[in-house]
């Protein structure tokens, strides 16, 4: 039996979210195509039977937030969460963006890595090329040529976190290289993330695919209410954000825009939770909450845990 703690980081947008979504086989993490989506670690642990050779595993894959210079408390915030993610790991999984050109936030990344504590140091580092689909085949190899050189990753993997190419192949690869350990979750858990937060991080979702500029950056929600009844769950959650005029746009014109949002995030939130799902969304102005340190610590779940 092997086991161990897999962390996934990379630059924002690189598809760390989207290939633990597919590691996990379900929705545990929120996509968009805005950089700085995910804003804490998420976890999926990822049982894998014995094949021919290849062990029994539990892999537990931690998404991190994308890695960035931080600029207010929020983002100060994700940026440890990254950290906290960095020193969890038994290997790390770096992901890059093919269709980006190599840039100053790789470099970052790369010094990231390159300056742990001796302990993890000693975890192998995979590189991941992630989005192959949408380039042409000719041009990995000098790409991989390229990365070999930047730094000694124990492995580089083509894949496609979209369409879910190359992920037996990282599957093998990881499990190769993992400790003997026993497993660390009950076989039938797959995260850690409670569904009262999994539901106010949909809500989010649809609210960063629903608006743009500095809205999807100013938003966040906290579930406020969840009343369990018999086959209907009533869910009452706020959207918070900075300034009258980004609340006027979160409602839209005669409540349009709020009604979207519910009702995109009242589906999904029913597919997860097998339930009818009745829910009520408001929104709140905080004044500039992601300069507040108290603010920011406080929608961190898993201190919230504490006074549930
Ligand atoms: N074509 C293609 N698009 C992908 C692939 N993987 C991810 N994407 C898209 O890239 C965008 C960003 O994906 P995410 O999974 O949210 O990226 P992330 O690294 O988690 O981003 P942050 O949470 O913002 O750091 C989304 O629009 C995804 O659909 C891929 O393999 N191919
Ligand atoms: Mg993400």
């Amino acid at each position: 039996m092997r086991s161990g703690f897999v962390s996934i980081i990379g630059r924002p947008n690189a598809g760390k979210s989207t290939l633990l979504n597919a590691l996990a086989g379900q929705k545990l993490a929120i996509v968009t195509p805005k950089p700085q989506t995910t804003r804490n670690r998420i976890l999926a642990v990822v049982n894998a039977a014995r094949k021919g050779s290849r062990p029994a595993a539990q892999i537990v894959f931690i998404d991190t937030p994308g890695i960035h210079k931080p600029a207010n408390s929020l983002e100060r915030k994700m940026m440890q969460e990254v950290h906290a993610a960095l020193e969890e790991r038994d290997l790390l999984l770096v992901i890059v963006d093919v269709t980006q050109k190599f840039g100053p936030g790789d470099q970052f990344v790369l010094h990231l890595v390159e300056s742990q504590a001796p302990r993890a140091q000693r975890a192998p580092v995979f590189l991941l090329l992630n989005k192959i689909d949408l380039i042409e085949k000719g041009r990995l190899l000098p790409l991989i040529e390229r990365y070999r050189q930047l730094h000694s990753f124990a492995e580089i993997i083509p894949i496609s976190a979209r369409r879910k190419q190359g992920l037996e192949d990282l599957l093998d690869n990881v499990i190769r290289h993992l400790p003997e350990g026993p497993r660390y979750f009950p076989p039938d858990q797959i995260t850690d993330q409670p569904e009262r937060f999994l539901a106010a991080e949909m809500v989010r979702e649809k609210a960063l695919n629903a608006t743009c500029e500095e809205v999807p950056y100013a938003t966040t929600v906290v579930v406020e209410r969840w009343e369990e009844q018999e086959k209907l769950t009533r869910i009452a959650a706020a959207i918070y954000c900075e300034r009258e005029g980004q609340k006027a746009i979160l409602i839209g014109k005669g409540g349009q825009m709020l009604k979207k949002i519910g009702t995109e995030a009242r589906r999904e939130i029913e597919g997860f939770l097998g339930t009818r799902v009745f829910l009520e969304l408001f929104v709140k102005v905080r004044d500039h909450w992601r300069d507040s340190r108290q603010f920011v610590e406080e929608l961190d779940w898993r201190k919230q845990l504490d006074k549930l």
